[in-house]
C-alpha cells in the first residue's frame, strides 16, 4: 500500500491556506501517521537527543525502540541512533524501572506505576541530562513510548516532562467479529485480515500493522474470530494457525483470544453431550487448552456467546452460565487464561402481545441470580445497554446487580446501528455518558467506570471490550473518520475522564496535522454527531427505528414491531414508547437501584432522551422541553437533517488545508450522509404522521413544494412501482426502467428564471450499475453511475441516495429529462427531483 506522508506547503499553525497542493497521504496508517511536523514547530526539538538507548533484549522493547526511531525519522526528519548501552552524550532512555536502576541505583518512581502504567520524564543519567521512558513491564514502556510520539505530533513541549500514567481498568480488548471464509459479521470495513477460504491467511502484515495502531492506544487483548463461532477453529490441525496470530500480536503487547461454541466437545470432540456438569467436559476442555498453551503461551482466553439468537449453551441441559463458564475457566486458570462470558442472552421468539414481556429484562432477570457463582477469571462482558447497540439507550442495570463477580462493559466500535461508518457517528460521545452514569449506590464511586474497572466492588479483573471489525479496507473501518472511534474507544479504555472533545482534538491533530481550523471543526463535527445521527434517526429513546429485520441500516419504522425481537417502541394512533414502569408496564424499571429505579418510573421525571425507552405516551404529552412528543419528533428530525447538511458546508471550509484525497473522499461521505438523512426524516416523520393524524406544527411534514415526484413525470418506458415500506420513498412510489435498454421521465421547468440546484434522488442497489443522465433540453447537465455498495438490493431507505447538480441556470419552460439505463436487477430506480436555490 502506498505511503505518502510527506506534507508539501507552508503554514499549518499559521492558520493561512496552503499555497502548495499538499500531497495525498495514506488513510491507512491512521493516528500512527507520524507526518513532518512543519518547520517553526521543528525548532521546539532542536536538543532533541541523537541516540536512543534500550535496556534489555525482549520483542517488545525493540518494538518500543523501532517505533521511536520510526517516529522521529517521520516527524523530525532525523534518524535516530540505536543504542544497546548508554552514549557519552545525552540520549532517550527505554527500559524498565529495574534496567535503570541497574545504572543509577538512586533511581526510583516517585508513584507506583502498576503493571501497564509508564513514567516520562527527565534525568541526569552519567552527567547527561536524558529523556527517560520507564515502566514496572517493557509493555508499559512501549505504551510510554507511544505517549511520546503522541506528544510531539501535537507539537507539546518535552522541556519539563514527568508524567504518569496508568491505565484505569487491566482489561482492554477489543474483538473482531470474523468468520473463517473471510467475512465479517457487521463489518463495514472489507474482508479480514485474519481468514479466508477456512484457513487463516498466509500474509499478516495487516495483522502487524492493526496490532500496531491498538498497542498505540494501550489495547492488551484481541478475540480474533465472530462470537456466533465456528467450532473448527479449534480442531487440533488449526492451532498451528492460530499460534501464527498469536506472533504478529506479540511484538505488540497483545494477547489474543477466541470465541468459542460451547458444542464443540460435541461437533468436533467426538463426545455425546456438551453438558457443562458432565466429567468428560472437564477433561475435554483440559486437554483443549493445553494443548493451546503449548503453541501460544501467552494465549488470552475464550469469548462466549451462548443461549443466545441460537447458539447452543448450557439451557440445553438445563444448566446455568456459571456452570458453563465455569468449566472453561478452570482449564484456563494455570495458565493465566479468562473466560469473557457474555451476558447478551435473550429470547428472539418473545410474545409480543404480552405487554409484560420485554427483552430488556433479559440479561438481569438472567445473571443476577447468578452473582457471586462465576470464577474469579470469569468476566461477564455486558453491552453497554439493555438492548443492542441502540443509539440511545440507558445504562444496563446489570452493572449495578454484579457486585461479586468480574465484569466489563461491551461497546460498539463499528457502527452497525449507527450509520455503518457511511454516516459520520462518533461514538465518545455516547461512551463518555454512559461510563459517567452513577448507580448511586450505598457507597462511592459507584460510576460505570469504576464497576468495570474492578474498583468499586474491588474485584481482580474487569474493564472495556470494543467490538472493532477492521478489515482490508485502506482506512480499515470504511471511513476515514470513522477511525475516531476505535481511537477513542482505546483512549477512554485507559483513561474515562477524557472529554469527548479532547479525544477529538488529539485525534484530529494526529491524523490531519495540528492547523487551529482543521482541529476545531473537524473536532467539533465529531463531537456533535451522535446527537445528530440520533436526531434523524431514533430520538427520545424510541432507539434507532432502523430496519431491525434486514440491513439494521436505513430507516425500518415497523420493522421492530409484531415479531419475537423485542425491539417494539409500540407505536399507535394515540401514542407510542414500551411501558416498562413497575406500576403498569414490564418491570424493568425495578432492575435499578431504588433512586434510579424512581426516576425512571415516572413519565415526569425521566428525561426526555430516554423517555419513550421507559414509557408509553400519548404523542400530545408535554417533554420538559415544552414541545409535545409529536412535534418534538418532527422538530428533531428536521433539525438533524440540517445539521448534517451543514457538516458539508464546515468540511468545506477546509478545502487546501487537507490533501485533496481526503478532503474529497471525506466530502463525498458527507454528501451523501446528507441526503441519507432527508430519506431517514422523511420516513419516520411521515410514518408518525400517519400513524398519529397530527400534523406537522411548521407544516413541513408531507409538504414539499420544491419536489416533483418522479411518477408524476412523463415517462417513456419507465413503470410506478409501490414501494414498501411506504414512507421509504417519497408518495410512496418509485419508477424503474424494467425495458432492457433506456427510459426516460421528463418535465417542463415552470419556475422563474435562475441558478438553481437540482437533487435527483435515485436508488443504488449493489446488484447492478444502472446509468443515469439529466438533460436540459438537449444539453447533458450530468451523468452518473450507481455503483455504490451499499447494503440493498431493493429499492427502499437502504439504497435511496441524493445527486445533487450544482449551479443550473434554468428558464421557464425548460425541458428536464432524466435518462435511466438499467444493469442486472436494478432498474434505473428514481424516487424524485426537488428544484431549489443554490444551497451550499
Ligand atoms: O447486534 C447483534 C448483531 C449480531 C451479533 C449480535 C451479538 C455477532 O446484529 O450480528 O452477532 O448482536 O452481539 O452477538
Amino acid at each position: 500500500m502506498p505511503r505518502l506522508r510527506a506534507l508539501l506547503g507552508v503554514g499549518v499553525l499559521s492558520g493561512a491556506v496552503y499555497a502548495c497542493p499538499l500531497a495525498a497521504e495514506s488513510t491507512h496508517d491512521a493516528w500512527l501517521r507520524y507526518a513532518p511536523i512543519e518547520r517553526t514547530a521543528r525548532e521546539k526539538y532542536a536538543s532533541f537527543p541523537a541516540a536512543v538507548v534500550v535496556l534489555g533484549d525482549s520483542p517488545t522493547l525493540g518494538t518500543a525502540q523501532r517505533e521511536l526511531i520510526r517516529g522521529a525519522r517521520g516527524m523530525l526528519e532525523k534518524t535516530l541512533r540505536a543504542k544497546k548501552e548508554l552514549p557519552r552524550e545525552k540520549a532517550i532512555v527505554l527500559g524498565t524501572i529495574v534496567s535503570i536502576q541497574a545504572l543509577v541505583p538512586g533511581f526510583s518512581a516517585r508513584s507506583s506505576l502498576g503493571e501497564e502504567g509508564f513514567w516520562l520524564t527527565t534525568e541526569n543519567l552519567r552527567g547527561f541530562q536524558c529523556l527517560i521512558v520507564t515502566a514496572t513491564t517493557d509493555r508499559g514502556v512501549l505504551y510510554g513510548v507511544f505517549a511520546l510520539l503522541s506528544k510531539i505530533a501535537q507539537i507539546a513541549d518535552l522541556s519539563d516532562l514527568n508524567e504518569v500514567q496508568q491505565p484505569y481498568a487491566p482489561l482492554r480488548w477489543v474483538d473482531q467479529w470474523d468468520n473463517l471464509d473471510g467475512g465479517i459479521e457487521r463489518g463495514y470495513g472489507g474482508r479480514s485480515i485474519f481468514f479466508e477460504d477456512g484457513k487463516v491467511l498466509t500474509d499478516l502484515t495487516p495483522v502487524r500493522e492493526y496490532a500496531r495502531l491498538l498497542a498505540s492506544i494501550g489495547i492488551n487483548g484481541c478475540a480474533i474470530n465472530n462470537v456466533n463461532a465456528d467450532p473448527r477453529l479449534l480442531e487440533e490441525d488449526f492451532l498451528p494457525q492460530l499460534a501464527r496470530v498469536a506472533d504478529a500480536f506479540r511484538e505488540w503487547g497483545i494477547r489474543i483470544a477466541v470465541s468459542i461454541d460451547l458444542s464443540s466437545p460435541k461437533v468436533i470432540g467426538r463426545l455425546d453431550t456438551f453438558d457443562p456438569l458432565d466429567p468428560r467436559l472437564t477433561q475435554w476442555w483440559r486437554k483443549k487448552v493445553d494443548s493451546i498453551y503449548r503453541r501460544i503461551p501467552d494465549f488470552g482466553g475464550f469469548v462466549v456467546k451462548a443461549d443466545s439468537e441460537g447458539r447452543p449453551g448450557p439451557s440445553t441441559y438445563g444448566r446455568t452460565p456459571a456452570d458453563a463458564a465455569n468449566v472453561i475457566a478452570r482449564a484456563l486458570k494455570p495458565h493465566g487464561g479468562v473466560v469473557f462470558y457474555r451476558a447478551f442472552v435473550y429470547d428472539h421468539h418473545l410474545n409480543w402481545q404480552d405487554p409484560k414481556s420485554d427483552r430488556a429484562r433479559a440479561a438481569y432477570d438472567i445473571f443476577h441470580p447468578l452473582d457471586g457463582k462465576f470464577d474469579d477469571n470469569v468476566i461477564i462482558q455486558i453491552k453497554h445497554g439493555p438492548i443492542d447497540f441502540q443509539v440511545r439507550e440507558p445504562v444496563s442495570p446489570l452493572f449495578g446487580g454484579l457486585q461479586h463477580t468480574n465484569v466489563a462493559m461491551e461497546l460498539q466500535i463499528t457502527q452497525e446501528y449507527t450509520g455503518q461508518q457511511r454516516h459520520l457517528c462518533s461514538l465518545p460521545s455516547m461512551w463518555r455518558e454512559v461510563l459517567d452514569f452513577n448507580f448511586q449506590l450505598d457507597r462511592d464511586g459507584a460510576s460505570v467506570k469504576d464497576i468495570v474497572s474492578g474498583k468499586t466492588f474491588h474485584r481482580p479483573m474487569g474493564g472495556f471490550v470494543g467490538v472493532a471489525n477492521v478489515g482490508m479496507d485502506e482506512s480499515w473501518l470504511g471511513h476515514p473518520l470513522a477511525m475516531a472511534n476505535l481511537y477513542g474507544f482505546g483512549r477512554l479504555a485507559w483513561n474515562p475522564d477524557l472529554s469527548p472533545r479532547a479525544i477529538a482534538d488529539e485525534w484530529t491533530r494526529l491524523t490531519f496535522g495540528n492547523d487551529p481550523a482543521v482541529v476545531s471543526t473537524l473536532s467539533e463535527m465529531q463531537v456533535d454527531s451522535w446527537t445528530v445521527y440520533e436526531s434523524y434517526t431514533g430520538p427520545l429513546g424510541l432507539q434507532t427505528l432502523t430496519d431491525i429485520l434486514g440491513s439494521h441500516y436505513g430507516p425500518g419504522v415497523e420493522s421492530s414491531e409484531r415479531n419475537g425481537w423485542g425491539q417494539w417502541h409500540h407505536a399507535d394512533h394515540d401514542g407510542v414508547g414500551m411501558d416498562r414502569t413497575v406500576a403498569t408496564g414490564t418491570g424493568y424499571v425495578g432492575q435499578y437501584p431504588p433512586p434510579i429505579a424512581k426516576l425512571y418510573e415516572s413519565l415526569q421525571c425521566t428525561p426526555d432522551e430516554l423517555l419513550l425507552f421507559f414509557h408509553h405516551a400519548p404523542y400530545t404529552h408535554v417533554l420538559k422541553s415544552g414541545t409535545t412528543v409529536i412535534q418534538h419528533i418532527y422538530d428533531s428530525h428536521y433539525e438533524g437533517a440540517e445539521r448534517a447538511a451543514d457538516n458539508v458546508h464546515h468540511w468545506k471550509l477546509l478545502r487546501g488545508r487537507i490533501d485533496e484525497q481526503r478532503y474529497s473522499d471525506i466530502l463525498a461521505r458527507l454528501q451523501y450522509q446528507a441526503g441519507h438523512a432527508i430519506v431517514w426524516r422523511d420516513a419516520v416523520c411521515n410514518w408518525f404522521f400517519r400513524a398519529s393524524g397530527i400534523p406537522d406544527a411548521h407544516h413541513r411534514v408531507g409538504n414539499y413544494p420544491d419536489r416533483l415526484e418522479a411518477e408524476a413525470m412523463q415517462l417513456q418506458g419507465y413503470s410506478i412501482v409501490n414501494v414498501v415500506p411506504w414512507e421509504n420513498a417519497s408518495g410512496g412510489k418509485a419508477i424503474e426502467c424494467v425495458q432492457p435498454r433506456r427510459c426516460t421521465a421528463s418535465f417542463r421547468f415552470a419556475r422563474n428564471a435562475g441558478w438553481y440546484d437540482i437533487d435527483v434522488v435515485y436508488f443504488d442497489q449493489n446488484n447492478g450499475v444502472s446509468s443515469f443522465q439529466v438533460f436540459v433540453g438537449d444539453q447533458v447537465v450530468d451523468e452518473w453511475m450507481a455503483n455504490d455498495t451499499l447494503p440493498a438490493t431493493k429499492i427502499g431507505g437502504d439504497s435511496s441516495t441524493r445527486r445533487r447538480i450544482r449551479g443550473l441556470a434554468l428558464r421557464p419552460g425548460d425541458d428536464i429529462r432524466i435518462a435511466g439505463i438499467p444493469d442486472r436487477e436494478e432498474h434505473a430506480p428514481l424516487d424524485y427531483v426537488e428544484i431549489h436555490a443554490p444551497l451550499e
